[in-house]
């Protein structure tokens, strides 16, 4: 399966490199279209609006493509809330992790039924999980 996998970027890198892990994990069976959210040598610095348009196409045009999302919601971030509602309007699957015991999802995620939503407490146990999912 082709996975689009979201996480936090100008949100806060706290995680990129879990990001990272969950990204490498996902490639032993499956193919993640997004791997620069788990790409720790780049600045979230870079700017300019040129830039940030092709971004925009490349990501929204890979969210066309996928046939899963998996997305990292502990660290709150605007780009990967879009990216779950532009995936529902999609209809892609839409899997959600995030440490409860680090942070309150938004209701917008918990209060939508179209969401796969999954707690897990630590590294190992968001990597069974995403196994869980990709099982085939
Ligand atoms: O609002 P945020 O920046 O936290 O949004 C993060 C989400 O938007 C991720 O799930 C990405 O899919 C997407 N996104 C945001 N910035 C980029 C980006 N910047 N490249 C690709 N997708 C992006 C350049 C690379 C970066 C590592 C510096």
């Amino acid at each position: 399966m082709k996975i689009y996998f979201a996480g936090s970027i100008r949100g806060g890198r706290d995680d990129a490199s879990l990001y990272q892990k969950a990204i490498t994990l996902i490639n032993e069976t499956d193919t993640v279209l997004t791997e620069q959210v788990g790409d720790l040598s780049r600045s979230i610095l870079e700017q300019g609006r040129d830039k940030d348009a092709l971004i925009y196409e490349q990501d929204t045009n890979w969210l066309k493509e996928c046939d899963m999302v998996i997305a990292e919601c502990t660290h709150p971030s605007l780009g990967v809330g879009y990216e779950l509602a532009y995936a529902e309007k999609l209809g892609k699957p839409v899997h959600i992790f995030y440490r409860p015991q680090d942070t309150q999802l938004s209701a917008m995620l918990t209060g939508d039924s179209y969401f796969h939503i999954h707690t897990y407490k630590d590294e190992a146990e968001l990597f069974t999980k995403i196994r869980d999912i990709l099982k085939h």
